[in-house]
């Protein structure tokens, strides 16, 4: 698991080199976003059942088949499920949020996992929208707590999605 910071010293340490100007930006780049990021985790922790919960609910009214018999979160264990994963989203996305990096997030969450939903025929386009609410709503959120720029908080939940939504060869 690594941040921005290992990341970077790892790409520069396996070909011998000295950090560059292109090294000292992308670094001063994740220092400056820090403080801010820091506070959107903060926020994302204080409110994680609320976010989980209210993205529930609005996935659930845009695809409404999805909770009717037949469909994949139908059952009570199955929306538990449902919900339950949504909230590893979340607290993942959490972490590669301090981190400035996404790698705990091919390494904790996203290895297998179109493989596992497809085996258990779990709509991926449905989920990906349901990662799509959830930002939106932590956005609001750390935008309402005082953050400037709350698109720090976009990459780890565009990158889940983009990183589910590749069509696998
Ligand atoms: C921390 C990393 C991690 C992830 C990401 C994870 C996901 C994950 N979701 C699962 C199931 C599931 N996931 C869903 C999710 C949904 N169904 C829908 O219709 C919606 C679109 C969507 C919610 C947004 C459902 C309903 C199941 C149960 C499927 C079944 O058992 O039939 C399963 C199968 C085993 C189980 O039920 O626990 C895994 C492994 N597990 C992990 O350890």
């Amino acid at each position: 698991m690594r941040d921005a910071v290992t990341t970077l010293i790892k790409t520069y340490d396996d070909t011998g080199r000295y950090l560059d100007q292109n090294a000292l930006n992308s670094i001063k780049s994740y220092f400056d976003s820090g403080l801010d990021r820091v506070k959107a985790a903060a926020v994302i922790s204080a409110n994680a059942s609320e976010i989980v919960k209210e993205a529930g609910s609005t996935l659930f009214e845009q695809v409404p088949e999805l909770i009717r018999p037949g469909g994949n979160a139908y059952t009570t264990r199955r929306y538990a499920a449902c919900l339950r994963d949504m909230d590893y989203y979340l607290r993942y996305g959490s972490y590669a949020l301090v981190a400035g990096n996404p790698d705990v997030l091919d390494e904790r969450v996203l290895a297998g996992l179109r493989e596992t939903y497809n085996s258990l025929s779990v709509p991926i386009g449905p989920t990906v929208v349901g990662i799509q609410i959830m930002k939106d709503i932590v956005k609001t959120k750390v935008q309402e707590s005082g953050v400037a720029d709350a698109a720090v908080v976009d990459s780890p939940f565009d990158y889940m999605c983009r990183s589910l939504s590749e069509v696998s060869i």
